[in-house]
């Protein structure tokens, strides 16, 4: 039988809300996961992507990456890895990971289908892998996916790495295949690129998404309120895998609160108290989101007062004014489109912000910079 762990968009580098504790979470999580490893004695290690924030990382994440590969090497435990949609050189570079290389790190898939095997005692696994193929490379991703196929129709145990959007995991404006398109023949699927874990029951191959190890988002807090952030540990026997999620216990505390002016602090509080005894040490970081008018320099004094948590700034939602309605005029979607009658691609550009912008302002502006093109 053979070990590994299968994680995914580690994210290494990234900084939140401008705040350092915030860099540092993202280390924490990929330590305690690489960690697991070394403790459940595995064969090997898959990453699916997102290793690091940006395709061209800062000095600090790329010394934090070596530190751990330098004791993944010293445990002899190689690792498996494709790049995903944020850490593929954009332009003629070279992808990070790769200057690893020296250390048991091995990258596949820079341009499509590459496959490797890992062996032990007489066991072996074939790896294949993809990395992220979005814009013009999109089109490739099915034919890819038939090429790793055929690889894996000769393979006794076999592993396809995949950092894509998958139907019925996001919306499907955001995938780039249908699960009936993915290959048949493998062992497993190690997928990346959603960050909400989720392990498909009583699928052929076994298909996972293994989930980021930290919360690069707001929109990953609900669900991580329900099952925590996690690493899969899989076991692999004559072309069938078993997987355990194991739970990451140093992941920080988030929470969206949403209140009004007469009920934040009650609000609050009962959400602090029900998750209280979890928190392992880490201060918990709280967005508070206010709604309808009231003193916001009060609201601004009674958080501060606060030790034990982490405000961001907090979001106030002004009272929605009444306005004199117009046939015809009933949703935002109405006014964006007047307001762009001229430019009806402007208008649909407006709109898709808009309905971002609601959800989450900084992915909203990541959104905004990759559809114009204008990079990281
Ligand atoms: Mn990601």
């Amino acid at each position: 039988m053979l070990k590994f762990l299968h994680m995914s968009d580690t994210h290494l580098g990234s900084r939140q809300y401008m705040r350092d504790d915030r860099e540092n979470d993202f280390y924490e999580a990929f330590r305690e996961a690489m960690d697991i490893a070394i403790e459940r004695k595995v064969d090997f290690i898959v990453h699916s992507g997102d290793l690091f924030d940006t395709w061209s990382p800062s000095n600090r994440a790329l010394t934090e990456f070596k530190e751990t590969a330098l004791k993944m090497k010293e445990a002899g435990i190689p690792m498996y890895l494709i790049m995903g949609d944020h850490d593929r050189p954009k332009r003629t570079d070279y992808p990070a990971a790769k200057i690893f290389d020296f250390l048991g790190i091995t990258l596949l898939g820079h341009d499509g289908v590459e496959s490797t095997t890992f062996s032990k005692n007489g066991e072996e696994v074939l790896i294949v892998g993809i990395s992220n193929l979005k814009g013009s490379r999109r089109d490739q991703l099915i034919d890819e996916y038939a090429e790793a196929d055929l690889l894996a129709q000769s393979a006794k145990n076999s592993i396809l790495i995949s950092h894509q959007g998958v139907t019925g995991y996001l919306i499907d404006d955001a995938c780039e295949a249908d699960y009936d398109q993915l290959p048949k023949h493998f062992s497993y699927l190690a997928m990346g690129h959603v960050h909400d874990g989720a392990v498909r029951a009583n699928s052929y191959p076994l298909f996972s998404y293994a989930g980021s190890t930290e919360m690069k988002s707001i929109r990953e807090i609900n669900a991580f309120l329900k099952q925590g952030k996690s690493v899969n540990l899989v076991s692999l026997e004559n072309n069938e895998a078993h997987v355990d999620r194991i739970p990451l216990s140093k992941v920080r505390y988030q929470f969206l609160v949403e209140s009004d002016f007469d009920h934040y602090v009650e609000d609050l509080e009962k959400t602090l108290d029900r998750y209280r005894e979890k928190f392992n040490g880490k201060i918990p970081l709280v967005t508070l989101r206010i709604n309808g008018t009231g003193d916001k320099e009060e609201v601004r004094r009674v958080i501060s007062k606060y030790q034990d948590v982490n405000f961001r700034p907090p979001e106030f939602i002004a009272e929605t004014v009444e306005i004199e309605s117009r046939p015809g005029m009933d949703t935002a979607s109405d006014y964006i489109k007047s307001y762009f009658t001229e430019n009806p691609m402007l208008a649909e550009i407006a709109e898709e912000f808009y309905s971002h912008a609601r959800q989450d302002r900084e992915e909203a502006l990541r959104w905004l910079r990759e559809k114009l093109g204008l990079g990281e």
